[in-house]
């Protein structure tokens, strides 16, 4: 409100100044000049007033509430740095290093002219030194020099937030680029004096770009890759540190006709994010954390190390999906996030029919657990055909549905059909070297020509192109029998057999 009021004060001063230019025929519709902060030169409200307060800090998707202040106060923050192992996707696992536990670290919340009190500690168990670079700070490092902490120390400094905006912390002990990739980043809100609007809901997401030796969901304990690091090629590209850390029964929610406020950073270390929320139209962003909002923008860019803010309204119920639309990183690396809009249809605004499915492949499911098991089984030699196919099923959906359909029975003229197949029926085994080396030209299929191209699903690991497998052959009516991992190793070892002359 005060803020509007601001705003409207200062459009009429300067319109007012203008009176004698010639502003043009559309003086009505010129958009209304901007007020400027004055940024740190103006952010300095003088000592801190009263009782120092305890920053309430917050694991993501949470959002600290707002700080309620009209005054500046000293500000202290508590924060420690965690080493530890988590999943990165279901049945892999990484050793993070974090800030609070939690990838991306703990959101802090501070208002514009507050004295921060900053205390890092590095937990008694850490391997590493860490320090921390509060991208809101004036100063040299950002933090980093007065900060710097080995295990089971604790390091104080202190500073006035000066600018408001959305500000990136991170770590920034060398190899810093390794500290990063390993999650060593967060967000810190600094509110404008007045505060910011209130909203429904306020989230915290933040992407990330994350190394492995192993492929994307290779099973197990995966290390940190540098070589890939440094060659900026990820094997993981996140939202909030795992796969799957907000979709299924951990999306985000919000009920239809609510206003929704997205605090998006990205850590990087190398890829900068296209932010798409699929449906969505966001009515503000603060480009950049800047202070100026851009309005009715479909993808908004943060760049690595980088923030924005963006606020919507919801009309319509559904799941929406929010995605790098560097697409390759949604769908095949991870970077993939779910809103949940509930509430009553609104047919007026949009019609209807939900393709989820169609677009989420295993995305969509709550989650990989039988997947997951599966590769348990495996590592202990105590893998069953049943678990196979229980995994193989998960795996079918997010993998070979969208063509040859969740039933098998593929798209007429288009996607033969896995269901009674008579290909299969006649070569069952055949079917791991059509999966690793794809498929195409004329082929019949219980009596029907096609003549297509399936592209090889190389991406799939051995472990998956076992279980799909055995899914499909123990599935609609086919022969049964059992793929190994074994079998798919040597498929993907042996150079397809040149296609057969054309007739
Ligand atoms: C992008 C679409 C697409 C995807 C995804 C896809 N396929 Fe196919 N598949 C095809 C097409 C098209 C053909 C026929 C190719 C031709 O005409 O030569 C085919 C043929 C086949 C065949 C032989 C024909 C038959 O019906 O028995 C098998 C087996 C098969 N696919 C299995 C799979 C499995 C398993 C997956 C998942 C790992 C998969 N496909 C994913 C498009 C796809
Ligand atoms: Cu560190």
């Amino acid at each position: 409100m005060k803020r509007l009021l601001l705003a409207v004060a200062v459009s009429a001063a300067v319109l007012a100044g203008c009176t004698g230019r010639s502003t043009g025929t559309n003086e009505a519709a010129a958009a209304p000049p901007v007020a400027t902060t004055g940024g740190s030169a103006k952010g300095d409200f003088g000592p801190p007033q009263g009782e120092p307060v305890h920053a309430v800090l917050t694991s993501p998707p949470e959002v600290p509430p707002p700080t309620n202040r009209n005054h500046p106060a000293k500000v202290i923050v508590e924060l420690e740095v965690i080493e530890k192992e988590m999943p990165i996707s279901e049945g892999v696992t990484y050793t993070f290093w974090t800030f609070g536990g939690t990838v991306p670290g703990s959101f802090i919340r501070v208002r514009q002219g507050d004295t921060v009190e900053f205390h890092l500690k590095n937990s008694p168990d850490s391997k590493m030194p860490h320090n921390i670079d509060l991208h809101g700070v004036t100063g040299p490092g950002g933090g980093a020099a007065s900060s710097f902490t080995a295990p089971g120390h604790e390091s104080q400094f202190t500073f006035k937030a000066l600018n408001q905006g959305i500000y990136v912390y991170h770590c920034a002990t060398a190899p810093v680029g390794m500290h990063v990739a390993n999650g060593m980043y967060g967000l810190i809100l600094v509110e404008p004096p007045e505060g910011l609007p209130k909203v429904d809901h306020e989230y915290y997401v933040m992407q990330g770009d994350f190394y492995t030796t192993g492929k994307y969901r290779e099973k197990g304990h995966q290390p940190f890759d540098m070589e890939k690091a440094i060659d900026e090629s990820p094997t993981y590209v996140l939202f909030n540190g795992h796969e799957g850390a907000l979709t299924g029964d951990k999306a985000l929610a919000a009920k239809t006709n609510e206003t929704v406020r997205l605090f998006v950073g990205n850590g990087g270390p190398n890829l900068v994010s296209s932010f798409h929320v699929i449906g969505e139209i966001f009515d503000r962003v603060q480009q950049e954390g800047g202070t100026h909002p851009q309005e009715n923008v479909q993808t908004t860019l943060i760049p690595a190390g980088g923030a924005a803010i963006v606020e919507f309204h919801t009309e319509v119920p559904g799941s929406y999906v929010m995605v790098d639309h560097s697409i390759f990183r949604a769908f095949n690396k991870g970077a993939l996030a779910i809103l949940k809009v509930d509430g009553p249809e609104n047919k007026a605004i949009y019609s209807g029919k939900e393709v989820d499915s169609v677009y989420l492949g295993d995305r969509s499911e709550p989650n990989l657990k039988p997947v997951a098991a599966a590769a348990k089984a495996a590592a202990s030699g105590a893998l069953t055909k049943e678990d196979q196919i229980k995994a193989g099923q998960v795996l079918f959906t997010g993998t070979c549905s969208v063509c040859h359909q969740a039933n098998g029975e593929g798209l007429a003229n288009v996607f033969p059909p896995l269901a009674k197949s008579s290909l299969l029926a006649a070569e069952p085994k055949r079917i791991v070297e059509i999966m690793l080396h794809g498929l195409s030209g004329k082929v019949t299929v219980n009596g029907t020509e096609y003549n297509s191209v399936m592209p090889p699903m190389t991406q799939l690991t051995d472990d998956e192109v076992a279980n799909i497998a055995t899914y499909v052959l123990n599935s609609w009516g086919n022969p049964g029998g059992q793929v190994t991992k074994e079998d798919a190793a040597k498929v993907r070892a042996t150079p397809p057999a040149a296609a057969p002359a054309e007739h």
